[in-house]
């Protein structure tokens, strides 16, 4: 899953993909390298990031998803069930939403009439807070039976089962230890039965694991090391900034697997 977010403000590539043209074009590309589906955001969730209102969303997203439509598999990164509907009628296939249901209560309606995938994410809190101290008891049973009450919730609100994929959520409301504690026991997550997501593609906690205890982002090799570690432990979607080294990367260990 290729990451094309259309903001100002994301923590890795804020900007970049701001102009239309600019963010169609790295969708198309990221399809060309390799990836089966594009991930279009048009609100940075980055710890400390200010929502963003309905309007300026559907401003950044509308024209890009206009321009992919029909041509490139879409997943749109939205907790806004307007957002989703829009996204939706303009051919996105999956709803990747970081709040998993609980953000927006008529987004699991949406999801469910149009058919559509499901990304069910765990997030401690709200990107605005969720860097601050964030504590559990044992972060892997937590975050499990977390998913798990979200897929019940999802399945009862009417989306079929077979569609809900699980993510753990790196870096959302977690240190560095718990973030690596999670995909040191991802199979504890793989174990609920569904295909598992995982998004830890230039986080912070590569860069700080580094030895950078102020880093903001992780350098391509650290993502490249994640996303194999990921994948080895059963994750089967990686969402990734960077889809040409991911995707030799994850060929690589493939074969040796
Ligand atoms: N991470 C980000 C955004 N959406 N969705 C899922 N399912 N999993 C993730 O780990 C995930 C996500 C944050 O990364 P990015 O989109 O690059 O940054 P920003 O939120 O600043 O736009």
């Amino acid at each position: 899953m290729g990451v094309v977010n259309v903001t100002p403000d994301s923590f890795s590539d804020g900007g970049v993909n701001l102009d239309p043209g600019t963010a169609v074009a790295s969708a198309r590309r990221m399809i060309e390298e390799g990836a089966a589906i594009v991930d279009i955001g048009g609100e940075s969730t980055r710890p400390g990031a200010e929502p963003v209102s309905l309007d300026d969303e559907l401003r950044r997203l509308v024209p890009v998803l206009e321009a992919l439509k029909g041509k490139v598999a879409v997943s749109i990164d939205t907790a806004k069930a307007e957002v989703a509907r829009r996204a939706l009628t303009l051919g996105a296939e999956l709803v990747n939403d970081v709040t998993a249901l609980r953000g927006d209560h008529e987004l699991a309606g949406v999801v469910a009439e149009s058919g559509a995938y499901l990304c069910l994410m765990h997030m401690l809190g709200e990107p605005r807070t969720m860097q601050d101290e964030p504590r559990y008891d044992d972060v892997v049973s937590e975050v499990a039976r977390f998913l798990e009450e979200r897929l019940r919730f999802a399945v009862d609100a009417g989306v079929a089962e077979d569609r809900i994929c699980l993510d753990p959520g790196f870096g959302f409301g977690k240190t560095v230890e718990h973030n690596f504690e999670l995909l040191r026991r991802l199979h504890e997550v793989v174990a609920l039965g569904r295909p598992v997501v995982v998004g830890s593609s230039r986080k912070r906690s590569l860069g700080r694991i580094l030895g950078d205890p102020e880093a903001t982002t992780g350098p391509l090799s650290a993502s490249l090391a994640a996303a194999v570690m990921a994948y080895d432990k059963g994750a089967t979607i990686l969402r990734v900034h960077d889809v040409r080294e991911t995707v030799e990367a994850l060929t690589v260990a493939e074969a040796a697997s």
